[in-house]
């Protein structure tokens, strides 16, 4: 039975949020064909799949090519300094329980300069959505090798090969004790936007690694290397199970896409700071959270 009235169906349209509501006026200034631009267009469709407020969005990044995302969403953002998007998305965090936070960059940004902050994130579980557009490269100081380049990569500085094996960011926040690992491809938009959404809902740190190729700069993990290298989980995996989720992540040749791991029963370092907060001081949110917390 159709229950609204026509009124009150105009009303619902309105308030339904399209992919526009969320692309601010700056257009990208990315090369043409780099793979930052399938993120953005997943993070577009996530967004209005949870249909969030622009003004209660913070989009937070360090910077690198990849980070300059927060400029092409139409919410809060700050574009901070190379390696920090976890300590300040830990401030805002912690002083804003109830936004929703989105924390973007390169896998320089995230896993070289910034891997101590990485680290402390995910073992404090705080509830960030982390989406990492991984190039396996420098993209933007042109071409240096970063922490998921492959031993033997050939760049400018290091012409006779890579000496470095390198860090696979799956098993770095599984170890830490992230409680959503993830990974994507740019190439995947429609799965990609996904797992950002499902990232976006959960209650903890939710890391998604996009492999996100470098036209310009990287000419081995290009689109068509990661068309060939990378398949989704197979059937009926358990994405609950710990011991999968890190026989998964340490899989390549191929890689795995999809959720590899999720637990919503941690508590975050918010459950913990509200904890230490006095009853009398606590916002009514957090008084019930405890609660629940506490009864289930
Ligand atoms: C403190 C500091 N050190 C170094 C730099 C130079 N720098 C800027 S971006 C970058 C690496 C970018 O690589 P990545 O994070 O992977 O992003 P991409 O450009 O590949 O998206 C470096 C080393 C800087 N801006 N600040
Ligand atoms: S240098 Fe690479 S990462 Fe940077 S915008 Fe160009 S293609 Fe993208
Ligand atoms: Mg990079």
């Amino acid at each position: 039975m159709d229950v609204l009235n026509n009124n009150t169906k105009s009303q619902v349209a309105l308030l339904e949020r399209t992919v526009d509501d969320y692309k601010s006026d700056t257009k990208p200034t990315w090369c043409p064909g780099c793979g930052d631009f399938g993120v953005l267009n997943a993070i577009y469709n996530a967004l209005k799949a949870k249909g969030t407020d622009p003004k209660d969005i913070v989009a937070v990044s360090g910077i690198g090519c990849s980070s300059r995302l927060p400029f092409f969403v139409s919410s809060y953002g700050f574009h901070s300094v190379h390696g920090r998007a976890m300590p300040v998305s830990t401030g805002i965090r912690v002083a804003n329980p109830d936004i929703q936070l989105i924390a973007f960059g390169g896998d320089g940004d995230g896993f070289a300069i910034g891997a101590g902050h990485f680290v402390h994130t995910a073992r404090r579980n705080l509830n960030i959505c982390y989406v990492i557009m991984d190039n396996n490269i420098y993209g933007l100081t042109k071409g240096q090798t970063s922490p998921t380049s492959d031993l033997g990569f050939v760049t400018k500085t290091t012409p006779k090969g890579s000496a470095d094996a390198p860090l696979n960011p799956l098993m770095l926040a599984l170890a830490m004790g992230a409680t959503y690992v993830a990974r994507g491809f740019s190439g995947k938009t429609k799965e990609l936007a996904d797992l950002i959404l499902q990232g976006m809902e959960h209650p903890g740190f939710a890391v998604i690694d996009v492999f996100s190729p470098c036209p310009t700069f990287n000419k081995v993990n290009t689109f068509k290397y990661y068309r060939d290298e990378a398949i989704d989980l197979p059937e009926g995996y358990d994405k609950t199970d710990y011991i999968a989720a890190l026989a998964a992540a340490s899989k390549h040749d191929p890689y795995y896409l999809g959720v590899l791991y999720e637990n919503r029963d941690k508590a975050t370092f918010e459950d913990h700071v509200a904890a230490t907060i006095p009853a009398e001081r606590q916002t009514p949110e957090q008084v019930l959270n405890g609660l629940f917390k506490k009864f289930s």
